[in-house]
């Protein structure tokens, strides 16, 4: 008996001594699982829809919880709100899509400093206010080729306008200076960018936005929209309006919702990356941080699934990892990849 009770206070101590080992370890939901949150600019956007997917995906892949979050408007007051529930539910790690480069800084310097992981994809917040950026592709390349694009389809003369996104958002800012960087080059010289519009993301603003353009210049030439929700409205209202030939919408679009503009001429071509991957990279990149496979310092290395081994790599400001190249969208490959996002 002696023996025994013995035995069961050997066990206790021992279960004592393991729960101490695993304070460092990743705090883990009721069920076990670590908890990875991505927070989403807004609701109500496919592309959002089909990034939080992946993520989730990744996350399911590695044995975790994901929890989706992103507010009803892309405000950065929201995303803060939605940031301290996070902290207070104990997460382990928070990956953002931000409406505000600098907004967000004190709710996750808070979120780091209790240990919490942290880090922007897509749209990045600055520097300081997280461990690495999940970067979509080159942001001189896209807000490059767009223009030239654009240039090829006007024939390298006339109005143009851009439809963006909200007057903050980070990764449509960084896009529009590269823009307006290509062109400075002597060949645009008879293009002129007479507006930068913001739909904020939002499809009736968006519409009602390219309305205003159309109003406002009517020598127009091309709307270039460098965001999902933009391109889709601005293309509608180009086919209601009996306008396809007259005015060109170009700019990143979601296959899925084109597929019926590029066949009908409003959008002759586009570009964009898979969302899909962009939120399965940030996933693994999380767990990758959670458990302390990289800290977010340029040359560490981790795997991410299907998609293979990624460095971390010296950004502008801060590090980051990038995903890889923008893909083209045309009438001979829509019909494949409308299905697919
Ligand atoms: C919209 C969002 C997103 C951006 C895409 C291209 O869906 O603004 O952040 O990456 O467009």
């Amino acid at each position: 008996m002696k023996r025994f009770v013995n035995l069961g206070l050997l066990m206790s101590l021992l279960l004592v001594f393991l729960a101490a080992c695993g304070s460092n370890q990743p705090a883990e939901g009721g069920d076990g699982k670590a908890k990875h949150a991505v927070v989403f600019k807004n609701t109500g956007n496919p592309y959002g829809e089909k990034e939080m997917e992946g993520f989730k995906n990744a996350i399911e892949d590695l044995g975790g919880e994901a929890i989706l979050r992103a507010p009803d408007d892309p405000s950065v007051e929201d995303q803060v709100k939605i940031i301290e529930e996070l902290i207070s539910q104990q997460v382990d790690s928070i990956a953002v899509v931000a409406n505000d480069y600098d907004g967000l800084e004190p709710a996750l310097k808070k979120a780091m400093n209790k240990g919490i992981k942290v880090l922007s994809l897509d749209s990045a917040v600055n520097g300081d206010s997280r461990m690495v950026h999940v970067n979509q592709a080159d942001p001189e390349a896209i807000g490059r080729t767009q223009i030239e694009a654009v240039s090829e389809m006007i024939d390298g003369k006339g109005q143009i306008a851009i439809l963006s996104a909200t007057s903050q958002a980070s990764n449509q800012n960084l896009w529009i200076e590269w823009m307006k960087k290509e062109l400075e080059k002597p060949e645009y010289k008879d293009i002129e960018l007479v507006k930068v519009a913001y739909g904020d993301d939002l499809r009736d603003k968006s519409v009602s936005e390219t309305e205003a353009l159309l109003q406002s210049y009517p020598d127009l030439k091309a709307i270039v929209a460098p965001t999902t929700v933009g391109i889709a409205a601005a293309a509608k209202v180009i086919t209601d309006k009996g306008l396809i030939g007259d005015v060109v919408v170009t700019g990143l679009g979601l296959p899925s919702e084109m597929a019926a503009y590029i066949e009908n001429g409003a959008t002759p071509w586009m570009y964009l990356w898979n969302p899909l991957d962009v939120g399965y990279l940030a996933g693994h990149a999380s767990h990758s941080l959670v458990e302390g496979d990289i800290t977010g310092e340029a040359g560490d290395k981790f795997k991410a699934g299907e998609l293979g081994e990624y460095e971390i790599i010296e950004g502008e400001d801060g590090t980051e990892i990038l995903l890889g190249d923008p893909f083209r969208f045309d009438k001979e490959n829509i019909e494949e990849w409308k299905e697919i996002y």
